[in-house]
């Protein structure tokens, strides 16, 4: 295992890559099939991002393991075996763990390094990569595989550090887990990572009070051991079923495309068709019950309130159902969570929801946290408050050019992208599922290998035609934000305040990050652009234009 500790002062890659979870590994893979010279730094002691960092009780993926999972290798899609029907937190890491060795990733891995600083020298066409350890890192290209919820936040209440019991961040869980029980815990955040461990916390401790600002959809996963069946049905046809999957709004296949409005189905037909879907567990599922309910207010409206009433049918007390209603934003504007037993959870008598949407949390005192109006005694408190999403990790690292454009001042209105992918007056700079790509709104993974693979095509045209240098025009960039955010603005995703438009960040701007325009569209339009010679980008040799 590369070892930081004797790592040179300083290096020189073709492709330097920052990150070291699902993307940057592929990233490792693909783009040293080509021959180039690549290196992942990774800030955690371990491979695996997302999957590294967020060891909650219950963390598991809402994506189903035979479709969350690499493609770009037959032999390893058919031969790892995933036992239930939704990967576990610590499954998928010793998948990835795996897939390091088997491709013998970790060569190329530099662990518990940090980069700080990005600079590009528009004189010599290359990057300047600093890390937290002193080392310099000298590139060609450069691969940002950052993560897109990877910078955890916990919102900056008064008294924190004051408080006398232990708090923990979803996104920072300690490796060795935390035992609750016998303790009174408070869990502040009802988002997917809330949905998931409040269940499980609820049965160690000896009490548990949920603070909700925000009431959220949820569906049940109705996970189970793999069936067997199954499992030989879809394996049998992986790569069929990979290429049915790409041909879709999320990336993910296995669901009849829907034909028509909820608007035109009767309402006894509408109920069946989503207590259907209920049954059958998953979320991207019961959003693609109809076409519009994403896009159609009235429409939605019957989706979301078959679940309310599914919430009314399931939590005893009247009033703590109605809280667990959502009513302020349509299904599936904010990520739609997928859970286990959660409604249920507050049929406990050891659990208790408080609504700090009406009385805001003031501060967490030594003993506990207190609202306007109460104070709550805690031995422990979890922070399940998310991520500085999307654009969090590249704001952490200080990314500026030689001539003196800064990222950070660039996107201080929010993210300019073209195509997700690139940013002008950045060159060589490459972002893997970052704003203005589709990435957080699909199978994550197919996203990453679709990024990777464009990427690897793009050097490898670069190579052939003998240039060295690519960045997108002004005017393709603005283009391509302004379709981002009139795809947005088609749909009803605008109308939640969710981490999509940065409202989670006191002072994020709110624009609109991710394109919902589908993955379908973006890979055909990513692909067209790459086709057509790389047309929105200026591709150059040592500074000398040539397209
Ligand atoms: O974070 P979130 P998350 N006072 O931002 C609340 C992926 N993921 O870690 O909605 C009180 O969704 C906040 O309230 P509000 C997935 O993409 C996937 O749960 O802002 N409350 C909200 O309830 C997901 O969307 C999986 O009003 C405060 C919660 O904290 C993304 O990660 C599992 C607060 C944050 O919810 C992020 O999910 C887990 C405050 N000051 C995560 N500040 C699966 O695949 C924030 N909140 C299943």
């Amino acid at each position: 295992m590369p070892d930081a500790s004797h790592a040179p002062s300083s290096r020189e890659l073709d492709v330097a890559i920052v990150g070291g979870g699902l993307g940057g590994l592929y990233a490792i893979h693909r783009l040293r099939g080509m021959g180039l010279k690549v290196r992942a730094y990774e800030a955690g002691s371990g491979v695996g991002g997302t999957w590294f960092w967020n060891r909650y009780p219950g963390a598991r993926c809402d994506v189903e393991s035979l479709e969350y999972s690499y493609s770009f290798s037959d032999e390893l899609q058919q031969e790892w075996k995933w036992p239930e029907r939704y990967g576990n937190q610590p499954e998928i890491l010793q998948y990835i763990n795996h897939v390091a060795d088997r491709f013998d990733l970790r060569r190329d891995v530099q662990l518990d390094t940090r980069i700080v600083s990005a600079l590009f020298d528009q004189k010599t066409g290359l990057w300047m990569l600093r890390t937290d350890k002193g080392e310099e890192v000298r590139a060609r290209y450069c691969v940002m595989a950052a993560g897109n919820l990877s910078t955890p936040r916990v919102p900056d209440f008064k008294g924190i550090h004051d408080f006398k019991g232990k708090w923990y961040h979803s996104g920072l869980w300690p490796h060795e887990g935390v035992d609750f029980t016998g303790l009174r815990v408070g869990v502040v955040g009802t988002g997917s990572s809330g949905v998931q461990m409040i269940p499980l916390i609820a049965r160690q401790a000896e009490h548990l009070t949920v603070f909700q600002r925000t009431a959220n959809f949820s569906l049940p996963a109705r996970n189970g051991p793999m069936e067997p069946e199954r499992e030989s049905r879809h394996k049998a046809d992986y790569p069929a079923r990979r290429r049915a999957a790409y041909d879709t709004p999320f990336a993910i296949g296995g669901y009849p495309k829907p034909t028509k409005s909820a608007l035109e189905a009767t309402e006894e037909e509408r109920n069946a068709a989503y207590e259907a879907k209920w049954q059958e567990g998953g979320s991207i599922s019961y959003l693609y019950a109809y076409t519009d309910l994403l896009v159609n207010k009235q429409a939605n409206d019957t989706a979301s309130e078959f679940v309310r009433n599914k919430i009314r049918g399931m939590v005893k007390d009247p009033v703590t159902a109605e809280l667990l209603a959502p009513k302020d934003h349509p299904i599936g504007t904010k990520r739609l969570c997928l859970d286990t037993g959660y409604y249920e959870t507050y049929n406990r008598a050891n659990v208790t929801l408080v609504d700090v949407r009406s009385d805001p949390i003031a501060e967490i005192t030594p003993t506990g946290l207190r609202t306007g109006k109460k104070e709550f005694e805690l031995d422990a408190i979890v922070f399940a408050t998310g991520f500085d999403a999307m654009t969090g990790a590249l704001r952490e690292i200080d990314i500026r050019t030689s001539d003196g454009a800064v990222l950070a001042d660039k996107w201080a209105g929010g993210p300019l992208t073209y195509l997700g992918l690139m940013v002008a007056g950045f060159p060589n700079m490459f972002v893997v599922t970052g704003p203005g790509s589709p990435g957080v709104k699909t199978q994550m993974i197919a996203s990453i290998e679709q990024h990777v693979d464009w990427i690897a095509g793009c050097l490898d045209h670069l190579h052939k035609q003998q240039l060295d240098r690519i960045e997108p025009a002004e005017q393709a960039e603005s283009d391509w934000v302004g379709h981002v955010n009139a795809v947005a603005d088609s749909t009803l995703y605008p109308l939640a305040n969710s981490w999509y438009v940065g409202a989670n960040i006191p002072g994020k701007p709110r624009v609109f990050m991710p394109y919902v325009g589908g993955f379908d569209r973006y890979k055909r339009r990513c692909d067209e652009v790459a086709s057509s010679g790389y047309e929105g980008f200026t591709l150059s040799r040592r500074g000398v234009a040539v397209a």
